[in-house]
């Protein structure tokens, strides 16, 4: 049945489907309406047909909204690296996540604190690099669908094991080199870690702050090898004594120049099994870096200490929720003084009405 409105109901119907669901899917290819009825004023959608190639999942629910999954053909990937999510918008910070497929917990309340940038314009973005779980379809099945819900995992082939963390690494570096093309810096932080976002975007904003060449965190110069134990290497898998330099894995900070540098040198200097080094043997080659150590990547106990960019280890949920409230009201007091200092500074720089 057709009415001379019929078009701005059908605007109605695509609004109601918008804001009436969790997952918005908004379908790139095309949608067909086979047919709808309409009673009472309601429309119901019997038949929705959309294309095969590019099919877009959107999730309203969060700040993630602006990830966006494309399934569609592109060039071949070097690393392990699946999804081709793409990020829509320039970020000061990009954070990789690193997070193993059981720990949905960790990652949900690192979304609801952390790794959300709360503020209109945003300045961070959080994601999750995950591989597969060997054998586990359950496990499997539940990731696809929290990728779907959260639009923020990224996905690689390779199974997710400890020994396999450096994949992981090369997945997540060649995906933000390919589908993230507009961040100044990427973090690398474990789901164990605590971030605070804030001081650590005040710090490489200031002019100090290298903007280019940056490799940063709690880096080690003249490391020695471990033989023995879970980061040991045997001989074979490295014959010298020393470390080059290198920020250990649980945070450390490189900009984006050294993040396309890096992706590049994959293929020149095969995986190492401890990542974090392994950025370091990259860095050593490229040459020109420079590998900066800061106090603000802190490790110790579950407690708030200004100036912190991340601590090594937030071990429970209650610990993060702890960190991320004190987190928050020194920043509200930050952003006050600023606000209250803008005042006092205009107030005096006009020279007109009073001097
Ligand atoms: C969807 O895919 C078709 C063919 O695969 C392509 O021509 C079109 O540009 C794509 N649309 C978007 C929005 O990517
Ligand atoms: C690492 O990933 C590869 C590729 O998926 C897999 O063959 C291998 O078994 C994994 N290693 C471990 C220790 O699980
Ligand atoms: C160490 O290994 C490299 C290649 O990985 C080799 O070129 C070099 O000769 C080795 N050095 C020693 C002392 O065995
Ligand atoms: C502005 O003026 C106030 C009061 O006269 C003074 O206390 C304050 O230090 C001045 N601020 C600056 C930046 O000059
Ligand atoms: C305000 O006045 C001071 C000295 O009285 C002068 O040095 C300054 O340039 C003036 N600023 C502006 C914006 O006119
Ligand atoms: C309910 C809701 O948040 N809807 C939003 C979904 O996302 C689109 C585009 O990002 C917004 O325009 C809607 O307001």
């Amino acid at each position: 049945m057709r009415s001379p409105n019929c078009l701005p109901r059908k605007a109605n119907l695509l609004l109601v489907l918008r804001i009436g669901s969790i997952l918005t899917v908004s379908i790139t290819a095309f949608i067909s309406y086979e047919f709808f009825t309409q009673t009472k004023g309601l429309f119901y959608v019997t038949h929705i047909s959309m294309g095969q190639s590019n099919v877009s999942l959107h999730n309203n629910y969060s700040k993630t909204s602006t990830l966006i999954t494309t399934i569609q053909e592109e060039p071949n990937h070097r690393t392990y690296l699946i999804s081709r999510t793409r990020c829509k918008e320039k970020v000061v910070l990009l954070i990789l996540v690193f997070t193993a497929p059981a720990n949905f917990n960790r990652r949900t309340i690192i979304r609801k604190t952390w790794a959300t940038d709360p503020s209109l314009k945003i300045r961070w973005r959080s994601v999750f690099p995950l591989g597969q779980a060997a054998g586990d379809n359950v496990l499997n099945k539940k990731l696809e669908a929290e990728g779907m819900m959260y639009g923020d995992l990224i996905r690689g082939s390779y199974n997710e094991h400890y020994q396999n963390l450096t994949f992981k690494t090369q997945m997540g570096l060649e995906w933000a080199a390919k589908y993230c093309a507009d961040f100044q810096f990427l973090l690398k932080a474990d789901d164990d870690v605590f971030i605070n976002p804030y001081a650590l975007i005040d710090h490489l904003r200031i002019p100090d702050t290298p903007k280019t060449n940056l490799y940063t965190g709690r880096c080690r110069f003249g490391s020695g090898v471990s033989r023995r134990g879970k980061n040991g290497v045997t001989w074979e898998e490295y014959n010298k004594t020393r470390y080059p330099p290198f920020c250990s894995g649980p945070a450390y900070v490189l900009s984006s120049d050294v993040v396309y540098k890096l992706v590049e040198m994959f293929d020149v200097k095969k995986p190492f099994k401890n990542e974090d080094v392994y950025i370091g043997m990259l860095v050593e080659k490229i040459g020109g870096v420079r590998v900066m150590v800061h106090r603000g990547f802190r490790y110790g106990q579950c407690k708030h200490i200004p100036g912190t960019f991340s601590l090594h280890r937030a071990p429970t949920i209650e610990c993060v929720e702890e960190l991320f409230q004190e987190a928050m009201s020194e920043r509200k007091e930050y952003e006050l003084a600023q606000l209250r200092s803008a005042r006092i500074l205009s107030y005096n720089g006009t020279n007109t009405s009073r001097v």
